[in-house]
């Protein structure tokens, strides 16, 4: 058989795709037939598909590739490592230089204590890494009962066994016996949609005291943690009231809760700040990474811990870690793209440039007849649709038909923006500059628009009774 590349015909890449390849979170027999987005080169913020499209990028990928696509310093990089070291682990007491220098360097851009990092190859896997850690943590503490992490509904932590578990969406649930005992989830701060009369402000603070109630239902020893994203992703960009998160900081001081801030989306600038916890004022005792941690270049993840816990893991064996834990090719390259981020200020260009544009420009879309509200913390944003923005109804047709309808113009429009049930969301790359968040909001207007008139067209601009 004759090679597979970049230049055969995007009908038959389709083909091939779907004879041999699964896709994640997807049905494969309906992709089959319709036949996949071959994405084949991308620059910038830009992606060029097998037909020569090119598609401006406003979800960074999957939300990871924060210093943009094609940096060849990271490719050079690579090459080097490869050429050096390759491979080597870091069990049976050895280590390498690459994962020493990325090891501080994170250690030194962590907020307060948090010096210390146990390394794996997705946020799935820091996120199991984390279950395992924390219950270890009391049991070496000599409170092997305080194993139960509480979460949140709707919050996405992975879709392994663990890290599944802790995430709160119920299609996961649903397939292969998750979750895990001892997970327990609590309603998350979405005020637009579950708030109801009362005040973002009154409602922030509610449903971080539903943690409390849960803690004393459940009882303060057996609690061991809560995980949160600073700011939930995947569940719809949903940005919480002020008051959420003070509170839960609060509670997790009182019952000697440890806090761990699921970063993999919001870390490395994404919000403003290094850390989405910056952005919202907590202090973790564990942060979750991956994603931006290596803009996507190559897989990495991670769990920052503070010295507390590190010095009580360290007292024993930790009887864990994967085979490409600190793989010395991905913690180079991470390094090198915390380099750029570090060294252009891209940190500084998404709180004062990029962001505030953004949100300028972002938050203009709420005029639009079918937006109830457009909100945005620095590079991620979500526009909640609804055919009646006084009530912020829901529609009546199954939730996503509509999200789903938005989505498909704005690819026929040449931009990634998606949808999350009825809910579009963005996250593109930190680097954009003003006049590519012009082309962006160009087009997602023309693409509310072209929605607006295909729901009318259909008879779909009906609220849900
Ligand atoms: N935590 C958070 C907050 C995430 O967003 C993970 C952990 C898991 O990371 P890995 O590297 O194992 O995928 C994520 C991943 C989506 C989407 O549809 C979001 C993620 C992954 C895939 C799809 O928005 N986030």
């Amino acid at each position: 058989m004759s090679a597979i590349t970049n230049h055969m015909p995007t009908a038959e890449l389709q083909k091939l795709d779907s004879a041999h390849h699964m896709h994640p979170f997807t049905t494969g027999s309906e992709l089959a037939a319709k036949g996949a987005r071959v994405i084949t080169r991308a620059k910038g913020v830009y992606l060029t598909d097998s037909d020569g499209v090119e598609i401006l990028d406003a979800m960074a990928g999957l939300w990871c590739v924060n210093i943009g696509y094609g940096r060849d310093e990271l490719a050079e990089v690579a090459a080097r490592q490869m050429r050096e070291l390759p491979y080597y682990n870091t069990f049976f007491q050895t280590t390498h230089v690459p994962v020493i220098a990325l090891a501080q360097k994170l250690a030194e851009l962590a907020p307060g204590d948090l010096n210390h990092v146990f390394f794996a190859g997705s946020g799935s896997e820091a996120n199991d890494t984390n279950i395992r850690m924390v219950r270890t943590y009391w049991q070496m503490k000599g409170k092997p009962e305080k194993n139960i992490l509480i979460s949140r509904k709707n919050a996405y932590h992975g879709s392994s066994m663990g890290s599944g578990s802790l995430g709160g969406m119920s299609g996961i649930h649903a397939q292969g016996g998750l979750p895990i005992p001892n997970i327990h989830h609590i309603n998350q701060p979405d005020w637009y949609s579950e708030g109801g009369q009362s005040t973002p402000e009154e409602f922030g603070l509610a449903r971080a005291q539903e943690l409390e109630t849960a803690i004393l239902e459940l009882g303060e020893e057996r609690v061991a943690a809560f995980i949160a994203e600073p700011i939930q992703g995947a569940g719809g960009v949903i940005i919480p009231p002020s008051t959420y998160w003070p509170e839960i900081q609060r509670i997790c001081d009182k019952y000697d809760i440890l806090l761990i801030a699921d970063e993999v989306i919001c870390g490395f600038g994404r919000t403003g700040n290094w850390f989405g916890s910056e952005t919202v004022g907590i202090r973790p005792d564990i942060m979750t990474v991956a994603k931006g941690l290596s803009s996507g270049y190559v897989p990495i993840g991670g769990s920052i811990v503070s010295d507390e816990i590190a010095s009580v893991i360290d007292s024993g064996e930790f009887n864990h870690g994967y085979t490409y834990s600190g793989h010395p090719v991905a913690a180079a390259v991470a390094l090198e793209n915390l380099r750029i981020l570090e060294e252009e200020n891209v940190v500084d260009h998404v709180r004062n440039v990029a962001g505030p544009y953004l949100k300028e420009k972002w938050e203009s879309l709420a005029d639009h007849p079918l937006v109830g509200e457009a909100k945005i913390e620095g590079m991620m944003g979500s526009i909640a649709l609804t055919p009646n923005k006084a009530t912020r109804a829901k529609f009546a047709s199954d939730p996503g038909t509509v999200g789903y309808i938005c989505r498909e113009r704005c690819f026929a429009n040449a931009l990634v923006m998606r949808h999350v049930g009825d809910r579009m969301i963005i996250s593109p790359p930190l680097v954009m500059r003003p006049e590519e968040i012009d082309i962006l909001i160009e087009r997602a207007r023309l693409s509310l628009d072209e929605c607006y008139e295909k729901l009318k067209e259909d008879g779909l601009l009906v609220s849900a009774s």
